[in-house]
């Protein structure tokens, strides 16, 4: 069986794959969640290493685990009205703990005080908005007994010849046999899944961690259970005809649209508001809201998603700070998002204007100018005579008078004042 899916797998035609992830690619923006145990300590999600916290003192944040606002219905409308179309939740982190009802582990929220499979009440609540649903998955696991102790691991040696005698005893194999049965849990009992974000091989690091989750049996696995699903690239399988489906540039600027094998492969960068992804009480580093938006139109600039992260506090809300940066998101997307759906990079025959940047409707053949800078003095856009049928602003529809220019260029007539909106957009109906 397993077999018959990897080989369905590679059947796929380029265009079939398109055609599955056809959804993904035009909704563009989606909504990260990062949630657990560290949400307590609220000083990142990787506090149980950093700290080299041990489990007996970790212990108290799985006894103190009490989300009681917890109202998924209420995230889901916040992701929907700051335009978001998808999300994508970790029901677990490399803490290990679990946010679903797992079977094979004790250490899982319908334990704790709440006695909730919150994933479930997850997938139920965004769905009922409308969102495409993803799970989030750690390959990684600091709680499990027989997860290798590495370099990254809460309880590593400072002796580095310590390492062999505190992974005495541990099996790497019973830790692979795990985490593949709670990852078929979760492709079987949460109904029909979109994504699957799986993370990540750092014992790859040795050039071993695709064989440390045997990812392509995973793969497998998975593609059979929830056949329409879209997969991350991030379980060490480096050749992107293994089957992976989008690549996942992590809190950095893609300067060019990322190529694996000489061709161009889908991407999603994910990004924080500050910096952290679980929840961080005192981080001050928080993006502004211009920033946010450049990071959204910049990634659909060139050809990819924004999957954009919240951590929710340990009863279970979004944080003023997260709610506001969500809300500016909204106002701007409530009257720009034709600029983002259904739209990626422009054809070369567009130059981007200085202090702009540009997206692309292939199917409307509308172009969309993202002025990043105002007031402006004169705008011109190069080489564009008779090339443009009409141009307004997306904001509020107003016509943009323009002119062509002895140069072929098109001198565009703004307002001198800047409209009342972050980034203003023209958009250009094409001859
Ligand atoms: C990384 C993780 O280590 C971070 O904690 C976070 O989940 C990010 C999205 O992926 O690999």
């Amino acid at each position: 069986g397993q077999l018959q899916a990897q080989q369905k797998l590679t059947n796929e035609t380029d265009a079939q794959k398109e055609q599955r992830m056809a959804w993904w690619l035009n909704d563009r923006f989606g909504m990260f969640i990062h949630w657990g145990l560290y949400s307590l300590p609220a000083r990142h999600e990787w506090v149980k290493s950093r700290e080299r916290i041990t489990d007996s003192a970790y212990q108290k944040y799985f006894d103190n685990f009490n989300p009681d606002l917890y109202n998924p219905r209420e995230w889901a409308r916040m992701a929907k009205a700051a335009g978001m179309k998808y999300a994508v939740l970790t029901t677990k982190h490399h803490e290990g703990f679990c946010l679903f009802d797992s079977k094979f582990t004790d250490y899982k929220s319908t334990n704790t005080a709440i006695k909730k499979d919150l994933v479930k009440e997850w997938v139920e609540a965004f769905r009922a908005e409308g969102l495409k649903i993803g799970f989030y998955y750690s390959l990684i696991d600091w709680h499990h007994p027989d997860f290798t102790i590495d370099q990254h691991h809460p309880q590593r040696p400072n002796n580095p010849a310590d390492y062999e005698k505190l992974n005495k005893g541990r099996d790497m194999a019973k830790y692979r046999t795990y985490l593949h049965n709670q990852v078929k849990e979760l492709m079987t009992n949460y109904g029909k899944i979109d994504i699957l974000w799986l993370d990540f091989s750092y014992p790859g690091e040795h050039g071993k961690g695709h064989e440390d989750w045997d990812s392509k049996n995973l793969l497998a696995m998975v593609r059979k259970l929830q056949p329409g699903i879209l997969v991350d690239d991030r379980l060490d399988l480096n050749n992107y005809d293994d089957g992976f489906d989008f690549v996942t540039p992590e809190q950095y600027k893609v300067s060019e649209w990322p190529m694996r094998n000489g061709k161009r492969v889908h991407w999603e960068t994910c990004q924080t508001f500050s910096g952290s992804w679980g929840y961080y009480r005192d981080e001050t580093s928080w993006k502004d809201n211009k920033q946010l938006l450049v990071l959204l139109i910049e990634s659909v600039s060139k050809g990819g998603n924004l999957l954009l992260n919240v951590g929710p506090t340990s009863r279970g809300l979004f944080d003023y700070r997260a709610n506001k940066a969500l809300n500016g998101m909204g106002d701007w997307m409530t009257v720009n998002s034709r600029a983002i759906y259904g739209c990626t990079q422009a054809p070369a025959e567009f130059k981007t204007p200085d202090n702009c940047l540009l997206t692309y409707n292939p199917t409307t053949k509308r172009l969309y100018v993202h002025l990043l800078d105002y007031p402006l003095q004169r705008f011109d856009l190069p080489g564009m005579k008779g090339k443009i049928k009409y141009a307004q602003f997306l904001h509020d529809g107003s016509e943009i008078k323009m002119r062509a220019t002895d140069k072929g260029d098109v001198a565009m007539e703004l307002p001198v004042l800047k409209p009342n909106v972050e980034i203003p957009v023209i958009e250009l109906v094409l001859q």
